[in-house]
């Protein structure tokens, strides 16, 4: 947790992946030297991710907006966990002060968020570009930071999510009652049950497991986190139904940020902002890329999806509830028109 020490000279440190001090809430001890002020994040990828790099960039652009000393500790491959630990930590001030989050799996504080990540959102990615350009999601950003005490500090993401599955998914026939994994909100559930899927909500970290043992059939993800997870080895059947493109908020614990000095607090909006456009140039220029490399690698094989206009059609009634539920009824229309 944020951890103010004596220091002498300005470093950027950034620790990789090392063993966890035990930290619970911000050990805060201020001097009347300069102070080095040190901020966990986490990572669930190793170092060759979007998201680890996105954060990696995150510790260079605050070091070089700010004069004072920021040491980063940067923990990955899922060694604090997965997102729905990651958000709990985030809303009590615990074990980590930033990190990169799936929307959806920040639900069971702010029910209004996953509409940032609801399926068949975003029409291609130039719509896609243009939303995260405006202030669309300002209020949902708001009921976040007054619900769960979370900050976004900035939006990465751009990756193309698809279905992965053990078998291969072409069409709506193959799709009935297909048992796949979903994210923990409820409209994630809701889109995939309205193209008559049979989706559950099961942990990030369980589904390698639950496809190998046979409880699910697959799930849905991007390219980057398939290839970086190995997801290939036990769903080797990618279906282009390209149904998200992702966005990522780059979030911190509003605990840890009240605690930092005024002008670090400013380099930390700055950075976050300015390497969320850097994840999200870096993810979706890499999807097809990364996708091409798992075929040419002979790790997936890759299909088209019969008639996806067709989901699209069926999903519009669930997107509407939600938002009707939500009062984001003018939010959505707003961002369907730009
Ligand atoms: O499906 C998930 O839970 C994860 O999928 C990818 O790894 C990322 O998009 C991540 O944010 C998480 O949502």
């Amino acid at each position: 947790m944020l951890n103010f020490d004596g220091m002498k000279r300005k470093t950027l440190g950034l620790a990789l992946g090392l063993a966890l001090a035990a930290g619970t809430g911000a050990a805060f001890a201020p001097t009347a030297h300069a102070q080095e002020v040190t901020l966990r994040g986490a990572s669930m990828f190793d170092e060759n991710h979007a998201f680890t790099k996105t954060m990696v960039k995150f510790a260079e652009l605050v070091d070089q907006y700010y004069d004072g000393e920021t040491k980063f500790d940067l923990r990955l491959n899922g060694e604090l966990g997965v997102e729905k630990d990651y958000v709990n930590f985030l809303q009590q001030g615990v074990a980590i002060d930033y990190t990169i989050m799936a929307p959806s799996n920040m639900a069971k504080f702010a029910p209004s968020i996953p509409l940032m990540d609801m399926p068949f959102l975003f029409r291609d990615l130039d719509h896609w570009n243009k939303v995260l350009s405006s202030d669309a999601f300002g209020p949902l950003e708001a009921e976040l930071e007054k619900n769960a005490d979370i900050m976004v500090i900035g939006y990465t993401g751009g990756g193309v999510r698809n279905l992965v599955s053990s078998k291969p998914i072409t069409n709506l026939d193959e799709l009935a009652g297909h048992k796949m994994r979903v994210m923990g909100a409820p409209i994630q559930a809701q889109i995939f049950a309205a193209l008559t899927a049979a989706p559950s909500a099961i942990a990030y970290n369980e589904v390698y497991n639950a496809i190998q043992s046979g409880v699910i059939a697959g799930f849905e993800n991007e390219a980057a986190s398939i290839q970086n997870l190995k997801f290939y080895e036990v769903a080797p059947n990618v279906t282009l139904t390209k149904h998200t493109i992702t966005v990522r908020p780059i979030v911190m614990s509003g605990k840890s940020f009240r605690k930092l000095p005024e002008a670090l607090q400013a380099a930390i909006k700055k950075a976050g902002s300015e390497a969320g456009a850097f994840g999200r140039e870096l993810e979706s220029r890499e999807d097809g890329i990364k996708l091409q490399e798992m075929v040419d690698a002979g790790q997936i094989k890759v299909s088209e999806f019969e008639g996806r206009d067709k989901l699209l059609e069926m999903v519009i009634p669930v997107q509407d509830a939600f938002a009707a539920e939500i009062n984001a009824s003018d939010l959505l229309t707003a961002v369907r028109g730009m």
